[in-house]
């Protein structure tokens, strides 16, 4: 039989020459902004969907800080099925909204996503929804993978490094198994969290999986307090070249507006950390560390997630928040 057709569209790629002047290196774009759900998410969860949500569902319950959120609306409204989508009261009232645009059913739950987490899977157990994780399952990592697989597409050559940002861990583990398949297993993977979303972080640095007290940063769609196991299992068999950078609050909001300044593209502050890996001079400090080769083997390709959380007035809010 046939497979479905995806619902995530092959995103752009596109050569940044303004970030290839700062990286002294040709950086590319993969434009997951671009997706019709706002984000990267949409691969991973059509995917699962397409495998576990069928017409005989009841419907789908995803805990969210937003864009996992956008992205089971989405499909499910393409699906045909209800969806309820639990959020933390950090999420902001912007995404709500479109949630509610989508058709779904938005409760609020809890101060972050672990609270979320933990009603949405009371839903499964009491009203029989279909369970659709943000970012801890095998099915939403091997549909992430697609991005891999375009990028192969799009380059002549090996990249020199690929960034991307981390909240539970989702993405990185889909964008290892998509490097592994096309043979980039020697490619770095640079590993960006804001400060106080830092899970992957305190995980990488204790060797083992470590729960967050709280979520400090304004980034809540990294906020997750725990990072999934399977990204820790990447760390631990070593075969793969996986670094863990933090940058802090404002300089992903620098890093937004930036991007929004010389791209014209306005992203969330949880993509503005990958970003600031080359607005903040990450990447060369880790070359003059000896962490990352000089020069770099390939261009620089930029995981650029998106997010559906952000708006003028949210920046401006950002701004005021974050005082600057
Ligand atoms: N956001 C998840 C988890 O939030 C969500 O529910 O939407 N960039 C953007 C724009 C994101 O929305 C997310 C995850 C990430 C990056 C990180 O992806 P992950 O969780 O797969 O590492 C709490």
């Amino acid at each position: 039989m046939a497979s479905p057709k995806a619902f995530h569209i092959n995103s752009p790629f596109l050569e940044s020459i303004d970030m290839s002047k700062r990286a002294g290196i040709n950086v590319y774009l993969k434009m997951e902004s671009s997706q019709p759900s706002g984000s990267f998410k949409i691969r991973g969860i059509g995917h699962l969907c397409q495998k576990i949500a069928g017409p005989e569902s009841k419907g789908v319950v995803c805990s969210s800080g937003g864009n996992a959120g956008m992205a089971t609306a989405y499909v499910a409204r393409k699906l045909n099925i209800p969806a309820t989508i639990i959020v933390p009261s950090s999420t902001p009232e912007l995404i709500r909204e479109k949630l509610k645009d989508q058709g779904a059913t938005v409760r609020v739950s809890g101060k972050v996503w672990d609270d979320a987490n933990d009603e949405a899977l009371r839903l499964t157990q009491t009203d029989g929804l279909t369970y659709v994780p943000p970012f801890d399952h095998p099915l939403l990592w091997q549909g992430h993978a697609s991005i891999v697989r375009e990028i192969k597409a799009s380059l002549p050559s090996k990249p020199g490094a690929v960034v991307l940002s981390v909240g539970g861990g989702g993405l990185l583990c889909g964008v290892v198994e998509g490097m592994k398949e096309v043979g980039w297993g020697s490619v770095p993977i640079l590993c960006m969290e804001t400060e106080g979303a830092d899970c992957f972080n305190a995980a990488v640095k204790a060797g083992k999986i470590v729960t967050l007290p709280d979520i400090t940063s304004e980034a809540k769609c990294l906020g997750s307090k725990t990072v999934c196991s399977q990204a820790i299992e990447y760390i631990k068999e070593g075969n793969m070249n996986i670094i863990s950078e933090l940058v802090t609050d404002q300089q992903a909001l620098q890093a937004v507006e930036t991007f929004l300044d010389e791209e014209r593209v306005l992203v969330e502050l949880a993509c503005g950390a990958a970003l600031a890996a080359v607005y903040c001079g990450v990447i060369q400090r880790l070359q003059g560390e000896g962490r990352l080769p000089v020069p770099l083997a390939g261009p620089l390709v930029m995981i650029v997630c998106g997010g559906s959380s952000i708006n003028l007035a949210q920046l401006e809010h950002l701004r005021k928040v974050l005082n600057r």
